[in-house]
């Protein structure tokens, strides 16, 4: 199962439409039709925004075409909506091109209410086309006092054993309630402060799991709606959940690891549910069966349950149907109501929920000493298994997890360090076999180590079940080198492994935070593979809960307290400023300009403040942090690129984009001014850090022999690197001139260097674009074609199916040579490559926010790669570009989605060969043909399939 955009391919929609749906008598003329219909990025989802967002796409298959005008109407029902009564909102015909990000303007929205909604547009020749298919859009509930439900708990933290792991059970819940006459609708509106999972008359509710998500618990919970009206029925109904410690009061990060004093229980020591069935019968009437301390309460089967350190299972203290009605619970007791907490909000959770992927089969069993056995998934990944087991009442399976085995073929076990990871299953002997699927817990791993089988266990006995935030799959890339497509389908499972409610660094060990260095380097990389509106969305809020009393963004988000000097650090708190920014860019959503605009500035504040208003941080600026300095280019390779320079480059970025942003919501002095700061910040980086050829200096005896920085501080420090370079290009901090001498000094590096990268998390998302930048587009992939130490090669010739936190994390033959505590192999940070991939490989850049301009210049390679096909959807539709070179012929195909305008640079050492679908340019009206500079023809044009040849 793949999770795609519910967009229908347009040749297929445009067919379907003339086919079917076209009849003379409609007052159509223009074939121009909305598709793809979402609110607040989403297709028929629940929302609580006062003024929700809607959006969609439009296929044509005019070439050129455009959006003119729209109309949008929005009905409270489906029969209003086709009788032309639009009672909510009629948007009346709307002059403007724009498709996305249009916020509801019609009645006030109250809780409950559901929305249909449809829209029409205008070609570009002023004729409407038809009205879209009917999207809806349900109103969650938007005050507290919509809640009736109680917050109810059983304290059973006396039941924990173990002086290491101090785990109790999992309390089930359960109430059985009467329905009186026939039902019309039914809506479950359910969270918890921990996790849960919720049944009715013995089914699972949902798809979801690991609801209901991380946040600050302090300051907002989120809840799900789940339409339950095929699960109820009129008599007797019973309602049942299941609810863990999870992120609220389970074992959080390395704190157990460095014996921080609190280990768990972050937010709270009890988990806690609410939730409430709200009932509209037919005849009108309505009813709530909301949590009470009258629900029934116990535990049973699920001895512990821990995010970090795996689930137990005792199948013998199963209770049957306990969520069916029936079920005889006099041994339950009441449950224990638990205040609320005034300022803790509850909102709709505006991210995508984790879901199942896939299911992955184990490719081998081998028997190993002790009687285990080993299973291998084939794919490193986060998740869970599947257990099938046949044996005696009282056998217990132990499974171990791993991601990576050593030499001897033994499972590597060591870079969970505290995070346990067993998940242990007591059999209650059932004659035709049992299945088991832990709740709530997941793993990053390939391998399972299982102990206890008493009878050789065949491969269909463990079934990995991935796990993911279900983000719709965005993009795809393709090449003619198989090297780079691995290279590709491993950040692919990186991402998928790691943007789990929250994007974690990594998904196996005992850390799994949302660091915000991590998170800031790959985020556009992460916009070219999947869909992350949402998820961002959800991400952004947390980050700026977590907002530091300084008003430093935090290194990861939400913070917890597991280490006491974890604060802030340059190139992480950045996070704040670069992530809304990219979401901005990519799907033109200005909202999260404006929700976090004070937050923003705050930071740029703090950051003046800290520059002493100098705007460069000297050497030594950040002393005050730990490690001092920050973290800087973590796990660089070689000397250490100074952290205050780098923070310095940060500082003006982050100065650039603030600028660019304030524009975007229309604050024009705020604009100017941050433009400002910026050419100061330039101004001071460069007169800091500048000698008189123009040579990044530092006085690198500042920071003596390297005590109390990060691990690599060893190496030395010096700013004359690779990754000082590559940010000073990328970030726009210098001349039009020294950027070209930047990047020969680039270049100079790296070819001194044994013409290998030397950059950390922070340099190696800039090092290629920089070279690219600077003309330097054969550096780039000569370091992308590697397959020597250091480089994304020398992973995959080491067998990598995901990116590794480190280059040799793992060496055929070799085994670990590293630190066996911080070795994962499933760590996204270096997957920061695939933007430059999709951006200069294949050579697709955004323009105007969302895509409503983009240029396709890709970079023809001169060797190891003939060809790079790469699909993108953006929130305008779906852009292809794929080049293909055959002796002198080089190809371009380019789709371009309609209501955009894109820039195609064609490269091409003769433009007069240039034709597109074998016809001369001149002679095609819709492509304007601009100028020939540098290698490329450049032309514009609107929406359509063009297929380019030039020849060489
Ligand atoms: C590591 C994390 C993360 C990194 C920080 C500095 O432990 O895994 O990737 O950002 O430290």
């Amino acid at each position: 199962m793949k999770f795609v955009q519910p967009t229908t391919p347009y040749l297929i929609v445009i067919t379907l439409f003339v086919t079917f749906f076209y009849h003379p008598s409609l007052a159509v003329t223009a074939d121009l039709k909305p598709v793809n219909l979402r609110t607040e990025y989403k297709p028929n989802p629940v929302v609580d925004a006062a003024k929700p967002r809607l959006s969609w796409e439009l296929t044509s298959a005019v070439r050129g075409q455009l959006q003119t005008a729209y109309q949008i109407r929005v009905a409270s029902s489906p029969e209003l909506l086709a009788a032309d009564k639009a009672d909510l909102w009629n948007s009346a015909k709307t002059s403007g091109s724009v498709t996305n990000q249009i916020e509801y303007a019609g009645k006030p929205m109250t809780s409950r209410t559901v929305c249909f909604w449809q829209v029409r547009s205008w070609d570009k020749t002023g004729q409407p086309g038809p009205w879209s298919s009917t999207a809806t859009w349900e109103m969650g509930l938007l005050n507290k006092a919509d809640w009736k439900a109680d917050w109810i708990g059983n304290d059973l933290t006396a039941l924990g054993k173990g002086n290491v792991y101090h785990l109790p059970p999992a309390p089930f819940f359960r109430k059985e309630t009467q329905l009186k006459t026939a039902i019309k609708r039914a809506r479950l509106y359910v969270t918890s402060l921990g996790l849960y999972e919720f049944q009715i008359n013995g089914k699972r509710v949902g798809k979801d799991h690991f609801t209901p998500g991380w946040t600050d618990y302090n300051k907002r919970v989120y809840y799900q709606t789940y339409d339950v009206t095929a699960d109820v029925k009129t008599g007797k109904n019973a309602l049942g959940a299941i609810v863990s410690e999870g992120w609220y009061a389970g074992y959080l990060g390395y704190a157990l690891l460095i014996g921080n004093p609190v280990v768990k229980n972050f937010y709270g020591d009890v988990p806690l549910l609410k939730a409430q069935l709200e009932i509209d019968y037919v005849n009108g009437e309505k009813e709530t069966i909301a949590t009470d301390q009258s629900w029934k309460t116990s535990h049973g089967p699920v001895l512990e349950a821990d995010i970090l350190n795996g689930e137990t299972y005792n199948a013998n203290l199963e209770f049957g149907d306990w969520s069916k009605p029936g079920f005889a619970d006099v041994n339950w007791k009441n449950s224990t109501v638990y205040p609320d907490k005034a300022e803790r909000k509850i909102e709709v959770y505006p991210g995508n929920q984790i879901q199942v992927f896939q299911e992955l089969k184990a490719k081998t069993v081998t028997p190993k000493a002790d009687g285990k056995y080993l299973f291998d998934l084939g794919q490193n990944f986060a998740g869970v298994v599947r257990l099938h087991v046949k044996g005696n009442k009282g056998d217990t399976i132990r499974l171990r997890f791993g991601e990576m085995l050593f030499p001897n073929g033994a499972i590597m076990t060591e870079n969970l360090r505290k995070a346990r990871a067993i998940d242990t299953y007591i059999l209650k002997g059932n004659k035709e076999g049992e299945t088991w699927t832990p709740k709530f817990t997941y793993h990053g791993f390939q391998y399972v180590e299982a102990s206890g089988f008493k009878t050789a266990p065949g491969p269909d006995a463990i079934t990995g079940i991935v796990l993911t935030s279900a983000t719709p799959q965005a993009g795809s890339l393709e090449t003619d080198n198989p090297m780079i497509n691995k290279l590709y389908q491993n950040i692919v499972w990186t991402q998928r492994s790691n943007y789990f409610d929250i994007p974690t660094d990594c998904p196996q060990r005992d850390e799994r935070l949302a660091w915000t260095g991590d998170a800031q380097a790959y985020i556009k990389s992460a916009t070219f593979n999947n869909d992350i509106a949402p998820f961002f969305t959800k991400w952004l809020v947390d980050l700026n809960d977590a907002q530091r009393a300084n008003h430093a963004y935090p290194l990861y988000a939400p913070a917890p307290n597991v280490r006491k000097t974890d604060t802030y650090s340059p190139g992480w708190s950045e996070s704040g400023i670069v992530c809304p920014y990219t979401i901005y860019k990519t799907y033109g959503d200005t909202r999260v300009i404006r929700q976090f605009w004070p937050n923003m500035v705050a930071y740029l504040k703090f950051m003046e403040d800290k520059s002493k208003g100098e705007y460069v941080y000297k050497e030594r600026s950040f002393e005050d942090i730990s490690p001092k300095g920050g973290y800087g280019d973590w796990l660089s390779v070689g000397k250490k690129t100074p952290p205050d320079l780098l923070a310095t480059l940060y500082y003006g970025y982050c100065a650039s984009l603030m600028s660019e942003m304030a524009k975007a919501i229309g604050k024009s002095e705020e604009s100017v001014y941050y433009e400002a700061i910026f050419n100061k910040i330039k101004q001071a980086f460069l007169n800091h850090y500048t000698d008189k050829t123009g040579q990044f200096k530092t006085d690198n005896a500042a920071y003596g022999d390297g005590e109390g920085y990060v691990i690599e501080g060893k190496s030395g420090f010096d700013g004359h690197t690779q990754t000082a370079y590559a940010n000073a290009i990328y970030m726009h901090m210098l001349t039009p001139e020294h950027r070209q001498k930047a990047g020969n000094w680039l270049v100079d590096l790296i070819r001194e260097n044994d013409n290998k990268l030397a950059t950390g998390f922070l340099g190696l998302k800039a090092l290629l674009p920089a070279l690219s930048a600077t003309g330097h587009a054969k550096e780039a992939y000569r370091l992308l074609l590697s397959t020597e130490y250091p480089s994304w090669g020398f992973e995959v010739i080491n067998g990598a199916n995901t990116i590794w936190e480190r280059w040799n994390s793992y060496i055929k033959g070799k085994g670990f040579e590293n630190n066996s505590g911080m070795n994962s192999f499933n760590h996204y940070a270096f997957g920061s490559v695939n933007e430059w991939l999709f951006g200069n490989a294949a050579g697709l850049r955004v323009g105007e926010a969302g895509y409503k301009t983009f240029t396709i210049r890709p970079e023809i390679a001169t060797e190891g790669i003939g060809s790079v096909k790469a699909t993108y959807h953006s929130i305008n539709g779906l852009i292809e570009t794929a080049w293909k070179k055959e002796g002198a012929t080089i190809s371009l195909k380019t789709t371009i989605p309609v209501n955009t305008t894109a820039t195609v640079f064609i490269p091409t050492t003769n433009p007069a060969t240039v034709l597109e679908s074998a016809k001369a340019l001149k002679t095609n009206p819709a492509i304007r043909v601009k100028e020939y500079k540098d290698g490329y023809l450049h032309v514009e044009m609107g929406s359509g399939i063009y297929q380019f040849t030039s020849q060489n």
